[in-house]
């Protein structure tokens, strides 16, 4: 029996990663770094998550040492920016999101999100796209370093159910890259994927369902058909 939806939040709520680039991109230029991700660039790097992680590997690949370099602080910096574009009003959400939240609380499903982006992104989004804080759209916020191990890992899922209080089989997440399906699915979780545009050509092996956008799920009931038993 599903008692909860357990979502992503970039690339799956909303096509957040141009913006997370373009935050990016701004920060490097303010601290003068000379370095600029290029779409290319960030399709490559998007396979590391978490912008610490993230700027760290780019680090790593221009030869310089991490530890001598203030990452958390230049990544505070970048979060400050996206969370300014977002409320710019620059970002809206997948179709077929909003509609599967609403039916998801009227039929007494519980919501959560597991995410490797920091809470102030997630609360940036929740108020420019939802008009509310995060904690009125989730009932738990699984976010960013609350767990050490990021996705693919399946450590954020298994702080949400844990928060939730629910087993791996009372749930279903929704994500839409390879990562996140890897780390849902490691947690034993059924997860239903749309890819995103910096995901399409990605794999999704075990994944429930692949659709082009959420609203191709079919609701509640359509979802409820995928895990019923053939
Ligand atoms: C999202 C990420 C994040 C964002 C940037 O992965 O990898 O790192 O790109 O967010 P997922 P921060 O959707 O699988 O959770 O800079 O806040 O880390
Ligand atoms: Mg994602």
């Amino acid at each position: 029996m599903i008692r909860a939806l357990i979502f992503d939040v970039d690339g799956t709520l909303a096509e957040t990663e141009e913006l997370h680039r373009r935050a990016f991109n701004e920060t490097f230029r303010a601290a003068g770094l000379g370095w600029h991700w290029s779409r290319a660039d960030y399709a490559r790097l998007l396979t590391t998550t978490g912008g610490k992680e993230r700027i760290t590997r780019h680090l790593d690949e221009l030869g310089l040492d991490p530890a001598g370099f203030p990452v958390a602080a230049l990544h505070a910096a970048k979060t400050g920016r996206y969370g300014a574009l977002i409320a710019g009003g620059e970002l809206s959400l997948r179709p077929g999101i909003a509609a599967l939240l609403v039916e998801a609380r009227r039929v007494g499903l519980r919501l959560a999100c597991a995410t490797t982006t920091s809470a102030p992104n997630v609360e940036a989004l929740c108020r420019a796209c939802f008009g509310k804080p995060a904690e009125e759209v989730f009932e738990v916020i699984a976010a960013g370093d609350i767990v050490t191990a990021k996705k693919p890992a399946p450590d954020i899922y298994h702080h949400a159910l844990a928060d939730l209080g629910l087993g791996p089989e009372q749930a279903v997440a929704f994500e839409d890259s390879a990562n996140g399906l890897s780390a849902a699915r490691a947690a034993g979780l059924a997860c239903v994927v749309s890819p995103g545009v910096y995901t399409l050509h990605e794999d999704f092996p075990g994944a429930l369902a692949v659709l082009d956008c959420f609203s191709e799920l079919g609701g509640i009931a359509g979802l409820a058909a995928l895990l019923a038993p053939a």
